[in-house]
């Protein structure tokens, strides 16, 4: 365990296991994240959430998309349908994976449908039929009645035990009887397998033939009372008047975490001389088959709530009365919005939960769900941005051992990566080869459990640095120095050798080349690739610093550090250009003139990575941050993707415009969640993961961030979300904050240390607030201003923030026009603010991160800037902001860019 856990969450795991009698099927009570018996938010029990619908999904693919219910432990991912006359699981194992030859376009082959089971009731004249996911326990149920007898089902998928358990109950005695009738979709094309049944157990084998994966998947019956039939012609089991009875399923395959993997270029021995999945999958089904199904439950419930538990959100909902579905449907009018809101912020942890464990393969396109023979995309692992949004959630809603998922996937795959990385090298910069292959690893664009391809213009070797975040995030959120030394300051360490080889001398600067925005094409459709795009340098840029930094942590003198650090400056990450915008482009002066096929309303925004889920712009760089507004306002609303509205909640949120990202929260959860809460990339029922965990990302960045290691709670709450509290969300430190809230004014906040160090905390007033331990003793702390204050942290202590005097913010001016007057003074007029009784004036320069103040006490609305330097400047941005009164100033202001007229 990477993740110092308290001892009272622990016992509140335990404690969960014991309440789930009465929190099961639509019993859950209303609990408010506010109410605990300790007195702290952190100690209130979680909301009672759950998605509930009263008749099952339609047994179509339209049905498994948009109505069933996903689940899963990163051994396999599984969709109920809950039917009656039949009841259909389907079943999705990782590394089950096709691929051949001519393979090509939208719908290639890639993760293949393991398992369809049928589960045959003949159960036809349903009254009072419901089923539910119960997002607090991590268990779904079906229940209805038929001829006066009701059914129940409870199904769940263990990590700990490595099965799915499905218990199935009758009111009557020996009223239940079903045929248990599990096939394999899609035999015929490089797939071929067989079902046989003996005794207890039905067993479904087979191979698919292109990377020779054999595929296994056992399903043991265990009823109580009645008879039991196998039909070994038909793999089927009949379970005939029992009343009560369990299945217990286990599936895997042959493939394996070994660098061979990828290693090896003939598909047909990639897993060559890896055991057969058969012991695998018997020892599963035997170990989980030994315990009775109320220890299996037990032991999923404890595992599964000690990550679901450590957050909660309550933006004041009260559980509605229809079902989800209708719930999402009448979400654009604006009914029980807010159940919703919190709905959806949990699904992503729980799809998170459900798809990434130690262990297995990490979440794809698809997360663990795919119904198809040809899923979009052959649900790759694309690392222009999906893969990256996977995560996250993972550290700012505090879930980070989940990454180890993705962690040690990459192990086994950058072996192939520094292949590809000498043989970059040798292609695009040769001076700079290691002739010993010690060139470090190339950013991948897609992958898959197979392979990791070549470069592909489509994004510039940015995506490493993006990947390496990742990994600088994983120790940054939970401080563990020996996880640090071990896994992640390598990958960096090697991620940055590969950039310092890869960057050429061009005007002064290092740059990629050749370098691409993801996405994006420059002209036509075929030139995407130039020079030092905002990505690739962005990337190079934060790893370069993170690996410095990780590297005095650890005391380390590598070889090539001092290099990094040399080149760091050069890197030169951000140009503002003339439209006060962060630039995609070098050669872009205007946004998005910088090729004539440039989509200035495209649904990637990797420009703006710096400022997330980079640290590289933050509100020590307030003249970025600005520049990152303006590019936001200019990307506009448009694009209606799935993932880029969701990380769009975040961007906005980075510059504390909490009522412009909830808009797209708005439209994420209006425009692409089908019924079931799956994301829909585009329309059409197009089923993408990634937009569910970067929602839950998006909404984790309104209520708290700590980029600059300043922890901010609540930095950008939407006036609509007026009341409420959330409890354990994750800041940078290992510093897990709660906070309530009323009438947008923070009630409360507290911090626990997890590891101890210095705590910096922002919020309006803070300095003025109580602040105490969670036991009632004084805090010394040290103040900058009245919105900052510092607490040297006692590790396992929490802290506790309490009457914060209201701080009313002061609104900014607006509309700031500009006028030369001939170049050496400027003239600057607004639309004053309300609250002001002076106004300050500011300039950034070029591309400089930082503001001078250049003016203060500013009485009308109007001022002349005259200053002996202005000739000398191309392009600078001015700023306006109000100070009230009381001395306090607009937290935003109004800008405007100058430019020299030589430069308009
Ligand atoms: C990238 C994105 C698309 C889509 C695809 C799977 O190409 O730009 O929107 O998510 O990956």
């Amino acid at each position: 365990m990477l993740v110092t856990i308290p001892a009272r969450k622990l016992m509140t795991a335990a404690l969960a296991v014991f309440t789930l009698a009465w929190t099961g099927m639509g019993f859950a009570p209303e609990v408010s994240a506010a109410e605990s018996a300790s007195g702290l938010i952190a100690d209130a029990p979680g909301k009672a959430l759950r998605l509930w619908y009263d008749e099952p999904a339609p047994d179509s693919d339209a049905g498994w998309a948009d109505r069933s219910i996903p689940m899963g432990n990163g051994y396999m991912g599984v969709n109920v349908f809950g039917g009656t006359t039949s009841e259909r699981i389907q079943i999705t194992e990782n590394s089950l994976y096709d691929w051949a030859a001519k393979n090509s376009g939208f719908k290639r082959r890639g993760v293949n449908n393991f398992a369809e089971v049928y589960i045959d009731f003949g159960h036809k004249n349903v009254s009072d039929y419901e089923r539910e996911l119960n997002l607090n326990e991590g268990v779904s149920y079906v229940k209805y009645k038929d001829k006066g007898v009701e059914y129940s089902r409870e199904y769940f998928t263990s990590y700990p035990d490595k099965v799915m358990v499905v218990r199935l109950e009758a009111s009557k005695p020996g009223a239940l009887s079903f045929t248990l009738r599990p096939t394999i979709p899609f035999v015929g094309n490089g797939k071929s397998g067989a079902v046989a049944a003996e005794g207890d157990t039905v067993t479904l084998s087979g191979v698919m033939t292109y990377f020779n994966i054999k595929f296994e998947g056992q399903f043991k019956v265990i009823p109580t009372g009645g008879r039991m039939n196998a039909s070994s012609s038909e793999g089927t089991i009949t379970v005939s008047d029992a009343d009560s009875a369990v299945i217990v399923i286990a599936v895997g395959t042959n493939y394996q975490f070994d660098p061979q993997v990828f290693l090896t270029k003939d598909p047909a021995d990639k897993l060559a001389g890896f055991p057969d999945p058969h012991g695998k999958v018997t020892g599963y089904l035997a170990n989980a088959a030994a315990k009775s199904y109320e220890q299996l439950l037990a032991n999923h419930q404890a595992d599964y709530t000690e990550l679901y538990d450590r957050v909660s959100l309550d933006l004041g909902a009260t559980a509605p009365g229809i079902p989800t579905d209708e719930l999402v449907d009448a979400y654009p009018a604006g009914a029980s919005s807010r159940y919703l809101e919190e709905l959806a912020f949990q699904f992503g942890r729980y799809m998170l939960i459900c798809s990434s464990r130690a262990g297995t393969l990490p979440p794809h396109l698809q997360g663990i769900w795919n119904v198809y023979e040809r899923p979009p995309w052959s649900s790759q692992y694309l690392h222009d941005t999906n893969v990256q949004m996977a995560y996250a959630p993972a550290f700012c809603a505090n879930l980070p051992e989940l990454f180890e998922s993705y962690a040690d996937f990459f192990k086994v795959f950058v072996d192939r990566q520094r292949e590809w990385a000498t043989q970059y090298i040798e292609k695009y910069n040769p001076s700079q080869l290691d002739p010993n292959g010690d060139n470090g690893w190339s950013g991948p664009f897609w992958a898959n459990p197979y392979d990791v391809p070549g470069k592909t213009p489509i994004a510039g070797f940015g995506t490493g640095g993006w990947i390496s975040q990742m990994f600088w995030d994983y120790y940054d959120y939970t401080r563990d120095e020996t996880l640090l030394a071990e896994t992640v300051y390598p990958v960096m360490y090697e991620q940055a050798n590969f950039a310092s080889r890869f960057v050429q001398e061009i005007d002064g600067a290092l740059l990629a080349k050749p370098s691409s925005s993801p996405e994006q094409y420059l002209e036509g459709k075929r030139k995407r690739e130039t020079v030092g795009t905002t990505f690739d340098q962005q990337m190079f840029y934060e790893n370069h610093h993170n690996t410095l930094t990780a590297a005095k942590i650890l005391g380390r003198t590598d070889d090539r550090l001092e290099l990094y650090e040399k080149q760091l400056p050069l890197l030169d990450p951000i140009h503002v250009g003339k439209s006060g915008q962060i630039k995609e482009f070098r050669q872009e002066e205007f946004y998005g003139d910088a090729g004539s096929t440039i989509d200035p309303h495209h649904r990637h925004t990797s420009m703006l990575l710096g400022s997330y889920p980079g640290q590289l712009i933050n509100d020590s760089t307030p003249a970025w941050l600005d520049a990152v507004k303006t590019t936001l306002t200019l990307r506009t609303r448009k694009s209606h993707i799935g993932w880029a509205r969701a990380e769009r909640i975040a961007f906005w949120a980075r510059v504390h415009d909490g009522d412009e990202a909830y808009l797209f929260y708005r439209d994420l959860l209006e425009g692409n969640y089908m019924h079931n809460l799956f994301n829909d990339h585009r329309g059409g029922l197009l089923f993408q993961a990634d937009a569910n965990y970067g929602a839950t990302a998006g909404v984790a960045e309104l209520l708290l961030q700590s980029q600059d290691y300043v922890v901010a709670p609540l930095p950008a709450l939407p006036a609509v979300w007026s009341d409420g509290s959330y409890r354990g969300l994750l800041a940078r430190g290992n510093f897990e904050v709660s906070a309530q809230w009323s009438g947008g004014q923070a009630t409360r906040l507290e911090v626990l240390s997890n590891v101890g160090g210095t705590l910096k905390l922002r919020y309006p007033n803070v300095a003025k607030a109580v602040i105490k331990t969670a036991d009632g003793k004084t805090v010394d702390f040290s103040a900058k201003g009245t919105d900052q204050i510092s607490i040297e942290t006692m590790k396992g202590q929490t802290y506790v923030v309490t009457d914060i005097p209201v701080s009313t913010p002061v609104a900014a001016p607006s509309d700031l026009k500009i006028d030369e007057n001939g170049g050496s003074q400027i003239e600057l007029a607004w639309a004053g603010s309300a609250d002001a009784a002076s106004y300050n004036v500011y300039r950034a320069v070029g591309n400089a991160p930082d503001y001078e103040r250049v003016a203060s006490g500013i009485e009308g609305t109007h001022f002349v800037y005259k200053a002996p330097d202005l000739k000398k400047f191309d392009q600078m941005t001015l700023k306006v902001t109000a100070v009230r009164a009381d001395g306090r100033e607009s937290d935003e202001g109004v800008t405007a860019i100058r430019l020299l007229p030589t430069q308009m």
